[in-house]
C-alpha cells in the first residue's frame, strides 16, 4: 500500500518555538517516526510539507492513480482552504485529517476545518501519533 503523507505550512518549524503546543520534537523527527511506522507495517510512503497552498493542491492531484491514500496535516490552510478540500474531492483518495494539537481546545478560528468533510478520519492531540494511527487507519480500511 502507498500512502502520501502531507504537510502544510509551519509544520517544518515543530520543536523550534512553541514546544508546550507542539512538542519539542523536530520536523526532522516526525519525519523519521513517519518513516519508521511505514517500515513496521509495510507501507510504502512519501512524505511532502510545503509552506505554499497551490503546492500542496498540485501533490494532491499528482497522487491520483498513484496513493492509495493520504494523511494529511494542513496546518492553518485547516482553516481557510476551500481549495485543498475540493482537491481531496477530486482525486477520492481516502485521505486522514491529522493535527498535533487538540484545535478543538483551541481558539475560535481554529473550530473550522473545511477538509474534513472530504476526510474518512480525524485525529488530533496525539503529536506525532496522529500521524501513526492515520497511517494504520487507511491500512486497515483501504489495503
Ligand atoms: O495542531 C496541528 O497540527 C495544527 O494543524 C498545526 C498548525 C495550526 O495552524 C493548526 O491550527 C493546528 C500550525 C503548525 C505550526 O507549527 C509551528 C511549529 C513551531 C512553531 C510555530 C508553529
Amino acid at each position: 500500500m502507498k500512502i502520501l503523507v502531507l504537510n502544510g505550512p509551519n509544520l517544518n518549524m515543530l520543536g523550534l518555538r512553541e514546544p508546550a503546543i507542539y512538542g519539542a520534537q523536530t520536523f526532522q523527527n516526525l519525519l523519521e517516526f513517519i518513516q519508521k511506522t511505514a517500515e513496521e507495517e509495510g507501507i510504502q510512503v512519501e512524505c511532502f510539507q510545503s509552506n505554499h497552498e497551490g503546492a500542496l493542491v498540485d501533490k494532491i492531484q499528482e497522487a491520483y492513480g498513484v496513493f492509495d491514500g493520504i494523511v494529511i496535516n494542513p496546518g492553518a490552510y485547516t482553516h481557510t482552504s476551500v481549495a485543498l478540500l475540493d482537491a481531496v474531492k477530486a482525486v477520492s483518495i481516502p485521505t486522514v485529517e491529522v493535527h498535533i494539537s487538540d484545535v478543538t481546545q483551541r481558539e475560535d478560528f481554529r473550530q473550522v476545518s473545511y477538509i474534513r468533510q472530504a476526510c474518512v478520519k480525524t485525529y488530533m492531540g496525539l503529536g506525532f501519533e496522529g500521524y501513526r494511527q492515520g497511517m494504520l487507519y487507511l491500512k486497515e480500511h483501504y489495503n
